[in-house]
């Protein structure tokens, strides 16, 4: 049985109430939005502690949104929301309970999921991250040499990489003095190699972040690090004091031959994507410290009680959510971009990129039926000021319509001269210009305006503030996904991935001419035989 009902959106009159609105929407600009009502950036905007979140530059009137809280209402949200919180098992076909929240939550007792209180668990492990960290920061923990660790390599891919690296690099003004991180993800040898060449093997703790320990990519580079090492000096019986593992599969990890007390476990009930919270995150603690990772899951946890307990009007990720819907289901736009306006935010696009493609790119609704409407869009950006010179064109004078969430920090790591002033004038200024548009009498100069974006403005990027706003942006697509009435924490599709690579490969270990796919793949496979070394 379904923990909160299923509705089928297209069934509610919300729904049916919103196609006809779009009629009248279609004549609206929001410049005369703005210009008849001089409360607009007051009523269309939030705040949470020092986050700022403005989505008045939208094509919404107050119709608009009533509309879209009544289809959060008809869609049952709330239910599923308290369903995710208590540990229900809404990850249905996987059976199992989507809990990342329980790992950044230091105020509950206790959270009982199939029996057992998983809190318990979850303090242990934090526990002895933060002993390990400890450990390795005080020059306890030496490598083979007798020389501290100071180079921190993560061995893992996709939601075991992505996380630790994007937040590692948002991040970096904290990191602990002498420490560098680097992250390892490609099967391509070329990943590692370079990684190699910068670090010495006597100063190197490797992490090997799987949650199954069977990804054929990290397992790859897990076993070459692991060759490498040897190769530089260190014996068997160094491997212990260089390799540690963050895994939930036990016996893989020992089979690998990670000693069990350098193992950091988590849980099913935790999503690859969802996992820089649980011990994948140790490569996070490790490069800026125990104590920050902390502030990080406290962050968090501000924005999940936000979530939580804030009715739709004054929830900030419901109304990113319903934001989201509004323009992909209604307006036709198939792609957003988040464009973050702070270099150290670089990789924040790509992982929400994965966070929100593989969650909510899905076919099927949860009664197993395909969907007649459409789910997730394309998600995309780059940091500003660059995308400006690149693909900024399109944005203003393209055929499509991509809503943009501009994200920026008050103030900067590093206060030099008015760069800070230069970046933030481009950030204010394309919104502006987006929402504005300008007149001209030649065509090829007409900015028509009536672009769409939210903007996101924190006091400062720090790991309290970060842990906020990707709680936040992690709550949006939970809510998309309960409306569009999917599954949003499976990911058959990146599955799949893993076991075509398996079958191909044994094509490709013997001699003979491959006959058994179509002719296109068979042609390729042959040409790769004739042209390797
Ligand atoms: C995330 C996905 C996927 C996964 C990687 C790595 O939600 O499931 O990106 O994280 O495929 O998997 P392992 O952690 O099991 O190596």
């Amino acid at each position: 049985m379904p923990m909160f009902p299923q509705v089928d959106p297209t069934s509610t009159s919300s729904w049916r109430s919103l196609l006809q609105h779009r009629e009248e929407i279609q004549k609206v600009q929001m410049k005369d939005l703005f210009a008849n009502d001089s409360s607009r950036f007051n009523r269309y905007s939030l705040t949470l502690e020092a986050l700022l979140f403005d989505y008045s530059k939208n094509v919404v009137v107050d119709e608009t949104m009533t509309l879209l809280f009544q289809l959060f209402t008809s869609c049952k949200v709330d239910m599923a929301i308290k369903a995710m919180f208590s540990g229900e098992l809404i990850n249905k076909t996987e059976n199992r309970a989507v809990l990342h929240t329980a790992l950044r939550d230091f105020t509950s007792d206790k959270l009982v999921v199939d029996g057992i209180d998983i809190l318990v668990d979850v303090r242990r492990v934090q526990r002895q991250m933060k002993d390990f960290c400890f450990r390795l920061h005080s020059g306890e923990w030496k490598g083979f040499s007798g020389k501290p660790i100071r180079y921190i390599v993560n061995i893992g891919i996709g939601g075991s990489d992505l996380g630790p690296v994007m937040v590692t690099e948002a991040l970096k003004p904290y990191t602990i003095s002498g420490i560098k991180a680097f992250f390892v993800s490609n099967v391509d040898a070329t990943h590692l190699a370079e990684t190699c060449k910068q670090i010495n093997a006597e100063e190197t703790l490797f992490i090997i972040a799987s949650k199954t320990f069977t990804t054929q990519e990290t397992m790859a580079n897990a076993h070459s690090a692991r060759q490498w090492l040897l190769q530089q000096g260190a014996l068997e019986k160094d491997i212990a004091r260089h390799f540690v593992a963050v895994s939930t599969h036990e016996a893989g990890v020992k089979a690998f031959g990670i000693a069990p007390e350098n193992m950091f476990v988590f849980w099913d009930w935790v999503g690859g994507r969802y996992s820089l919270w649980s011990a994948i995150g140790l490569s996070i603690a490790c490069t800026i410290g125990y104590e920050n990772f902390e502030q990080l899951l406290h962050g968090a946890h501000t924005a999940d009680c936000h979530f939580a307990k804030s009715p739709p009007e004054k929830n900030i990720p419901v109304i990113m959510a319903l934001l989201g819907i509004w323009y992909r289901n209604f307006l036709g736009c198939t792609s957003e971009a988040i464009l973050p306006y702070d270099q150290y935010m670089h990789r924040f696009p790509a992982y929400f990129q994965q966070g929100n493609m593989e969650s909510n790119g899905k076919h099927a609704s949860r009664d197993g039926k395909l969907v007649s409407y459409a789910t997730g869009p394309v998600v995309w950006g780059e940091p500003g000021t660059n995308g400006q010179h690149a693909f900024y064109q399109l944005l203003h004078q393209g055929t499509d319509i991509v809503p943009c969430d501009f994200i920026a920090p008050a103030q900067s790591h590093n206060p030099w001269g008015n760069h800070h002033q230069l970046l933030l004038s481009n950030f204010f200024a394309q919104t502006e210009a987006l929402m504005l548009g300008s007149a001209h009498a030649d065509s090829n100069r007409v900015f028509e305006g009536n672009r769409p974006t939210n903007s996101f403005l924190l006091k400062k990027i720090t790991p309290y503030s970060l842990g906020m706003l990707t709680a936040l942006y992690e709550h949006k697509i939970f809510v998309q996904g309960v409306i569009w009435n999917i599954f949003s924490f499976d990911q058959f599709g990146v599955e799949l991935g893993k076991v075509l690579a398996k079958n191909v490969l044994k094509d490709m270990e013997h001699d003979e001419e491959v006959t058994t796919h179509d002719s296109s793949t068979n042609g390729l496979i042959n040409f790769w035989k004739k042209m390797r070394e």
